[in-house]
């Protein structure tokens, strides 16, 4: 039912060159015409509904023109100008209302000028309405006209990161492929184009052990990953990257970041027996410490992957002895569980291992010590007066020096003292 039925004139499209300074600029401008069409009901052609108006197809402006401004951007014109006087004026937003005054019109010649550089972040289209007057009625000749103006981006905006740094942390045994963390840019520019087509790229890593590739970032989506499965804490605790964002596909304006990544331990070292020492006890005795063994391991103290455990896993089919950790959590202790018989047995064999609170991460050899216990022999046991004396004395006494005077009686001489 639509057709156009008076066209005054077609788009044109042509340069406007002009002089500015010692410099000549050409414009390509869009220069529509306002068009007539009648709108009639054809499904009954005898019926007459006829409605006039007037359409333009919507205009662009790029954002920061240079001008010189004002500068011109269409020019309406009424085909009733030919018969009366005919004046132009915009209204709308960007016209009559705020921002007033960016975009105005010639009332006599209906031409569209656009005063100021316009910014497409701030807003990218502007809606306003044409009227034609007749001249004194101050009655519109036409119906309004909607004139669209689009913004035309331009990439003036970088990629910013959301966070000026990026904290993450990785185990050190990860594997490669461990995603550690995301970081994300945006981009002001107009969605859904190069300007604001963002490519991510590690530009530096420090330090650059034990390669300068520990890790790799998705251009596209930001994520870090590992790319090298070889990360040691106990080597190199902390990474720092520097990371790039560009618009363009990654050839355009740029914004940059820092991560700092932290490598958190793993079980990755096994305790291992380092001093096994003297493993003699007498017969008789609950209880008593048998030996000491100190362990050492490589991962972070006081952790449940440096704690050391111990199991006696052969020689004591009598479940004759135990084996405890130390407060220190780096020894083990062994101590009679029961009171050994040095007439039955002189010697014990027994094998000790040693692992972690926390199991292993990666594969390792489980250390193991071989402890030969001295049973020595008690023919008259004594009887110490007290039973027990704890006694502290530093580790580096001299040799021969009294660690403590400690009596004792023969229990066949009888009491001297009495308890009154
Ligand atoms: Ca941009
Ligand atoms: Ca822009
Ligand atoms: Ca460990
Ligand atoms: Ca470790």
């Amino acid at each position: 039912g639509v057709y156009i039925s008076r066209l005054i004139c077609s788009d044109t499209y042509f340069l406007l060159g002009f002089d500015h300074g010692s410099k000549r600029y050409f414009l390509p401008l869009n220069f529509y015409l306002a068009m007539h069409y009648e709108q009639t009901g054809h499904d009954d052609p005898g019926l007459k509904i006829t409605k006039r108006g007037w359409i333009i197809p919507p205009l662009s402006v790029s954002e920061n023109h240079r001008g010189p401004y004002p500068l011109v951007l269409a020019q309406i014109r009424s085909d009733f100008d030919k018969v009366k006087k005919i004046l132009y004026k915009i209204t709308g937003p960007g016209a009559n209302e705020f921002p007033v005054c960016l975009f105005t019109m010639d009332r006599d010649t209906g031409h569209l000028y656009v005063r100021q550089e316009l910014d497409r972040e701030k807003q990218d289209k502007y809606m306003l309405f044409a009227h034609a007057e007749e001249a004194g009625s101050g009655t519109d000749a036409e119906q309004p006209m909607e004139i669209i103006i689009n913004v035309i981006d331009q990439n003036d905006n970088k990629p910013v990161f959301n966070q000026s740094t990026y904290k993450g942390e990785v185990p050190e045994a990860s594997t490669k492929g461990f995603e550690v963390i995301q970081v994300v840019a945006t981009d002001a520019d107009e969605p859904n184009t190069d300007n604001s087509d963002i490519r991510y790229r590690i530009m530096s890593q420090k330090p650059e052990e034990p390669s300068p590739n520990m890790f790799t970032i998705n251009p596209a989506t930001g994520v870090i990953r590992v790319n090298e499965a070889e990360l040691d804490r106990e080597k190199v605790p902390k990474y720092e990257l520097v990371v790039m964002a560009a618009d363009n596909k990654g050839e355009g304006l740029t914004g940059f970041t820092k991560v700092i990544i932290k490598v958190t331990d793993s079980n990755d070292h096994a305790p291992v027996f380092t001093d096994l020492g003297q493993a003699t006890v007498e017969e008789n005795k609950v209880d008593a410490l048998v030996v000491k063994m100190l362990v050492k391991d490589g991962d972070e103290p006081h952790t449940m992957a440096w704690n050391a455990k111990f199991s006696i896993i052969d020689g004591d089919p009598g479940n004759l002895f135990t084996v405890e950790t130390g407060t220190n959590k780096q020894e083990g202790i062994i101590s009679t569980a029961k009171s050994l018989d040095f007439e039955r047995t002189s010697k014990h064999t027994l094998l000790v291992t040693v692992e972690n609170e926390a199991p292993f991460a990666v594969p390792l050899v489980t250390s193991t010590a071989t402890v030969v216990v001295t049973v020595e022999d008690v023919n008259e046991p004594p009887i110490f007066d007290p039973k027990e004396k704890h006694v502290s004395k530093r580790e580096d006494l001299a040799v021969n020096s009294t660690v403590v005077r400690y009596t004792a009686t023969d229990p066949d001489v009888g009491r001297k003292q009495k308890v009154m």
